[in-house]
């Protein structure tokens, strides 16, 4: 089919034929999508926030509208738009435009800061970046003028929202043309950039096509049973995978539901707003689940009935946690282990107790290959514990214009590897166990050790530094930062640690939790000492083994 984009991996020509022959693979667009849906039912409800309420139709019309704005401003199919928005009714009419245009949005956090949005810019080679004006106080106008400054190809800079206008940057409002016809996207073209968890120097870029992507979409709104009547509560940060696919605000358009934002995670902010709109699913990572928990426990007044469904993943959710969540909030919970690389595991709403308190799930499509392997690449035998690989209809063949990557992460025929050491029950059900790849999973934010030291490395007063996940009863994992001082007598704190590495336009949930201050790194064994072992020596040091 089509050439999509340079720097994109495709899928082996047989296997491509096997995903469209057992249809998987459909040839629709995310476009395709939204306008079947606002054909078949105009005036339901598509997108709720605090100051919108949009149908289906007027959903499809302000997406089109803006995609031929787009387009006379000159963004042409193909061209890569940095999307930096929090959860607003907004976000969603910009990424459908995108998808109209064949525009692919990349899309960046609000916690991004200056260091993490210009390498994503470059890598990315944006020729547009779309954000807001000031949100909890932070302006993004601002920050986008200086990522703009910084990176060559950006050329324009649109705004959601915002009073004072950087030099140069133009209102979004001004975009919103009259309709016209637009050649659109092939299913097969790369639909967007995501970015994956911990990468560090060259930002790991993932491209996903809108055939793949539309089926895990599919796929996860059939195994959550989705409906008309969803409503998914965006809680999570939108532009994440797991709201934005699993099966998030784009699994409940597919369903013909309705996409409901909040502003901030808070059961302060959030119970309102799920009885208010009559949210019925939604998802958590799991130090917010232990939040909204310990406040329902303690008898928060607001009524959640509507809400069924209660997803967490991102990170490791303790059992303990687990048995409680149902009781309290009075949901099903459903577990969910995936990666924006692709495959998704869920427990399903009707498991037994058991099975969605203590594992991870299970693949969503029988189309999944996975396999648990030793360090050598040899299976493990039925049962045992080992790094799990992975191919499928929906799962990445190599990163986004990066062969360094790939190297690393991709076997030789061309399974990703998860980096997630995990078993494998007699019933199916996957337990995740740990990683082997050196970032840490704080509370389902995933912090490159490689990319933190690099930072430190800069600080003054620091010679060395290893950085290391250390347990925590809330977030799973801490991080630790082991430095060595250039001047023992001038031992760097965590203060001047963390407001040296945040003075550094570094995403907030980076900065170390802790600083141990050591003399010397262990020696780790014979030979050249491997950071990687360096960083496994301190983190048993620190686990006290
Ligand atoms: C343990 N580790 C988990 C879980 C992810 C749905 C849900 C989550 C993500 C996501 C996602 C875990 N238990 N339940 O994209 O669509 C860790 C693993 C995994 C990595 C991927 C989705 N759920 N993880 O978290 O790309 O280590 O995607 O490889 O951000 O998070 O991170 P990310």
């Amino acid at each position: 089919t089509d050439p999509v984009l340079a720097g994109f991996t495709p899928w082996p020509a047989d296997l491509a034929q096997r995903y469209r022959d057992q249809n998987c693979w459909t040839s629709e667009t995310f476009g395709d999508v939204l306008t079947a849906r606002a054909a078949a039912a105009p005036d339901r409800i598509a997108v709720l926030d605090d100051a919108n309420s949009w149908t289906y139709a007027e959903l499809d019309h302000r997406s089109s509208s803006l995609a031929t704005g787009f387009a006379r401003l000159g963004i042409v199919p193909g061209d890569r738009v940095l999307v930096q928005l929090p959860n607003r009714a907004e976000f969603v009419e910009v990424i459908f435009a995108l998808f109209k245009l064949g525009a692919l949005p990349v899309f960046c956090l609000p916690a991004h800061r200056k260091a993490e949005l210009v390498p994503i810019a470059g890598a990315a080679a944006a020729e547009a970046m779309i954000t807001c004006g000031t949100h909890q106080r932070f302006d993004y106008a601002a920050l986008a003028a200086q990522v703009r400054d910084e990176v060559e190809s950006l050329r324009h800079l649109l705004l959601v929202d915002c009073e004072s206008l950087p030099q140069g940057a133009r209102h979004l409002d001004e975009y919103r043309d009259t309709p016209a016809e637009l050649a659109g996207p092939s299913a097969g073209d790369v639909a967007f950039l995501q970015l994956s968890g911990g990468s560090t120097g060259i930002p790991k870029l993932i491209a996903r096509t809108h055939d793949d992507y539309l089926y895990s979409v599919r796929r996860s709104a059939e195994v959550c049973e989705l409906d008309q009547d969803t409503v998914y509560l965006a809680t999570l940060p939108v532009a994440h995978n797991f709201p934005m696919s699993s099966p998030g605000i784009l699994g409940a358009i597919w369903a013909g539901g309705a996409v409901a934002m909040t502003p901030d995670p808070t059961p302060a902010t959030a119970f309102p707003l799920i009885e208010w709109f009559g949210v019925t699913i939604t998802g958590l990572v799991p130090p917010l689940a232990r939040l909204w928990t310990e406040r329902a426990e303690a008898g928060d007044t607001a009524d959640l009935s509507s809400l069924r469904v209660l997803q967490v993943g991102g990170a490791r959710c303790q059992d303990e946690l687990a048995r409680r969540i149902g009781p309290a909030l009075g949901v099903t919970l459903q577990q969910v282990f995936g990666m924006a690389e692709g495959l998704v595991c869920y427990t399903r709403l009707d498991d037994p107790i058991d099975v969605v308190v203590s594992t991870q799930g299970r693949p969503m499509s029988e189309h999944d290959q996975l396999a648990v392997v030793d360090d050598n690449g040899v299976e493990v035998a039925p049962g045992g514990t080992g790094n799990l690989i992975t191919q499928g209809p929906y799962t990445i063949r190599g990163y986004y214009n990066n062969p360094d990557a790939d190297a690393r992460s991709f076997t030789a025929q061309g399974w990703y590897r998860t980096g997630d050491i995990v078993s494998v029950r007699p019933d199916g059900n996957l337990v995740v166990a740990g990683r082997a790849g050196d970032w840490v999973n704080r509370g389902g934010e995933k912090v490159s050790a490689e990319e933190l030291e690099a930072h430190l490395l800069e600080h003054p007063a620091v010679r060395d530094a290893v950085i290391v996940g250390t347990p925590d009863p809330v977030l799973g994992q801490r991080i630790c930062a082991f430095v060595q001082p250039v001047d023992p007598a001038q031992r760097p704190t965590l203060i001047s640690v963390r407001s040296f590495v945040r003075s550094r336009g570094v995403a907030a949930w980076k900065m170390p939790d802790t600083v141990v201050v050591v003399d010397e790194f262990p020696e780790t064994g014979v030979g050249k000492t491997s950071r990687k072992d360096l960083r496994q020596a301190l983190a048993d040091g620190a686990h006290g083994k």
